[in-house]
């Protein structure tokens, strides 16, 4: 409850999606709590609040179980979400493609038009994990962000990397018009050293 006089805080919801142990209950935790935890597979779903700045609306996460049968329920989240988190297990390469597949089918939904999206390309921390942009070109993720502000962020759930990064990164994705989040995300592709090639095509990816 806000204290006399205070206006409460406004609350933005984020659906996180992705196959059943991408590691979406794992980060979770780890972002909330700092805390490791051995997870089960979710079966319904989990919700937590996320502090944010205070220019910024708090964050009500919304991890919603992966397994095939679990998928028919994603649909019933859709309709008040401002921002989608989708996870993949970047070193899973075998489910990559069913992965794709789910994700396009999330993103064909109407009523997440224009909704941004972040990828977190998880468990980074294993080696042969594959890197964002050879993710972005699986994930077909060109063809079907168009018309929408997305970003795929490498992060690992066992270490914290790269989490917040992802979730400061919804949250920028919800405040800022399309067009700007093109540009900002040209000059940071820059500043990182991004080879011409690999931004042109996440470039291409992002519309
Ligand atoms: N090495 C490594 N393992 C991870 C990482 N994130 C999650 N895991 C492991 O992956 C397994 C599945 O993690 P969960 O968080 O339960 O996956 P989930 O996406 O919530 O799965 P569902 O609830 O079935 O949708 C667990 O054994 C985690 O410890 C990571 O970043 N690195
Ligand atoms: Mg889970």
């Amino acid at each position: 409850m806000g204290m006399r006089g205070s206006k409460p805080r406004k609350q933005a919801q984020v659906l996180m999606l992705g196959l059943d142990g991408s590691g979406k209950t794992t980060l979770l935790y780890k972002l909330k709590y700092n805390e490791s935890v051995v997870t089960v597979p979710t079966v319904g779903f989990n919700v937590e609040t996320l502090e944010t700045d205070r220019r910024s609306p708090g964050l009500t996460v919304w991890d919603v179980g992966g397994q095939k049968k679990m998928r028919p329920h994603w649909k019933h989240h859709y309709a008040d979400t401002a921002g989608l988190v989708f996870v993949v297990d970047s070193w899973d390469q075998k489910r990559l493609d069913e992965a794709r597949k789910e994700l396009h089918r999330v993103l064909r939904y109407e009523s997440l038009r224009g909704v941004p999206l972040v990828v977190l390309a998880n468990k980074q921390d294993l080696q042969e994990a594959l890197s964002p942009e050879t993710l972005c070109l699986k994930l077909d993720l060109g063809t079907v962000c168009e018309g929408r502000a997305w970003f795929i962020q490498p992060c690992s759930a066992t270490t914290g990397m790269g989490l917040e990064e992802g979730f400061r990164r919804i949250v920028y994705l919800m405040k800022t018009p399309l067009k700007q989040t093109q540009e900002d995300i040209k000059v940071k592709m820059r500043s990182k050293g991004v080879s011409f090639t690999a931004m042109r095509q996440i470039l291409l990816c992002s519309g």
